[in-house]
């Protein structure tokens, strides 16, 4: 059995538990309470190396990171999801922008939304003072436009005719746009991807 380290309003952990849902794989969920800094334990640190959520165990095997885990699951147990050779790398390339440009613009701006400023510097790691909503607002429309021109010309970010792995890592964040106070309509493309991934077979909404 897959257990799943989770917290409900993650975008890290939704683009976990959308894709299990999406290979239709049972799991049980392990509620982390990282707001409240439950995280913050030795016995946590043994799954996830940075105590973050979202953190995977199949069978004897530790994995965290959201990226790690959907590549861990694809390879594993649904290998469709993976982009062939000659869109390995483009694959990889959405990835990583999921991985830093969006963790770096979109995700932490969204963060500045739910919480109040004070939690998202403590969670960000910076004082209050340096909390630069302005710079995540300016990084947010850079990686949303760049989204928004890939996929005016491709169904999906890897360039393949099915999803990959890599939609699944930019949707996460994505799916929560409105919660960052992004008018999606002014990304046509991807308010169209984003339609066409809530219509795939399995698909489950963010939320608990
Ligand atoms: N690179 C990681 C980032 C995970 C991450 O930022 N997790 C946040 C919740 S969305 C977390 O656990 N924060 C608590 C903390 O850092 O103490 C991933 O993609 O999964």
């Amino acid at each position: 059995m897959l257990t799943l380290y989770d917290h409900p309003r993650s975008g890290n952990c939704y683009k976990v538990r959308l894709f299990l849902a999406l290979i239709g794989k049972d799991y049980q969920r392990i509620f982390v309470d990282v707001l409240a800094r439950k995280n913050q334990t030795a016995e946590f640190e043994r799954i996830s190396a940075f105590q973050q959520v979202p953190a995977l165990t199949d069978g004897g095997t530790d994995i965290w990171d959201s990226h790690a885990i959907l590549l861990h699951l694809a390879h594993h147990y649904a290998p469709g999801w993976l982009a062939p050779l000659p869109q390995t790398g483009a694959m990889h390339a959405w990835i990583s922008v999921s991985a830093n440009e969006i963790a770096n613009s979109l995700q932490p701006l969204r963060l500045t939304h739910v919480v109040s400023h004070a939690e998202a510097a403590h969670h960000l790691g910076v004082s209050e003072a340096l909390l630069d909503i302005p710079g995540m607002q300016t990084r947010t429309d850079r990686v949303l436009h760049r989204m928004d021109k890939r996929l005016a010309t491709s169904r999906w970010l890897a360039g393949t005719d099915a999803p990959t792995v890599a939609d699944i890592a930019c949707y996460g964040y994505a799916a929560l746009a409105e919660e960052a106070a992004i008018d999606i309509a002014t990304y046509p493309a991807i308010a169209a991807w984003r339609e066409r991934i809530r219509q795939l077979p399995g698909y489950v909404p963010p939320g608990p």
